[in-house]
């Protein structure tokens, strides 16, 4: 049975483990196993570990940088280290961060974190199983959390 990595943070202000464990368990029988470390920046180590000493085979690495242009900057800064993480163990992990900014007001903030998180999650379970789904859907304009960007009109 395959086996997921979910990494989450006390920082984010919505419970994305919880989402994606949830929306995982109702589409796919897989083992999972969860960590939650700080912060962003914490994350890169965090899934390498996930990958490499507890035998995942994907992870997915959630999180909310801050509104404020450091918390911008520890974003592109935890970004880079879980490509290197990716580049270093040869395995995808899928990135889920949601910008406090994102939302106009805290309930379209959760809504926005929930429905990234369950919609990447859908995104992982076509990676590991099928991911000639994924090439169905090249060019397509997807889009995680608000409406989908959708093809060129030509
Ligand atoms: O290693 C401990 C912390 O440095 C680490 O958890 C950071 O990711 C925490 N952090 C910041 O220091 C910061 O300036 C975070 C943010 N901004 C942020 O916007 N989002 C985070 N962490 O998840
Ligand atoms: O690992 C899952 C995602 O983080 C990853 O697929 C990103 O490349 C998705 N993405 C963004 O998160 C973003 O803020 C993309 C863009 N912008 C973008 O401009 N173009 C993309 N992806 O192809
Ligand atoms: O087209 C509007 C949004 O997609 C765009 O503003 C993205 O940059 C927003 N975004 C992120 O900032 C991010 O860190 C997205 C993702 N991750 C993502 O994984 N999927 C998105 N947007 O659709």
């Amino acid at each position: 049975m395959p086996t997921i990595g979910i990494a989450d943070t006390t920082f984010a202000r919505y419970n994305m483990g919880r989402a994606a464990i949830d929306e995982i368990q109702k589409n796919v029988s897989v083992q999972i196993k969860r960590v939650t470390v700080p912060g962003i920046k914490d994350l890169p180590v965090a899934a390498k570990k996930l990958i490499e000493e507890e035998g995942c085979d994907i992870v997915m690495a959630l999180g909310m940088p801050g509104a404020q242009q450091k918390d911008k900057m520890c974003a592109h800064e935890a970004s880079q280290g879980l490509i290197m993480a990716q580049l270093m163990t040869n395995t995808h992990i899928i990135e889920v961060f949601v910008h406090e900014d994102e939302g106009k007001d805290e309930k379209e903030l959760a809504f926005l974190m929930d429905r990234r998180t369950r919609e990447h999650a859908l995104n992982v379970i076509k990676l590991l199983f099928k991911p000639e789904k994924l090439v169905r859907e090249a060019g397509t304009g997807q889009r995680q959390g608000f409406e989908d960007a959708g093809p060129l009109r030509m």
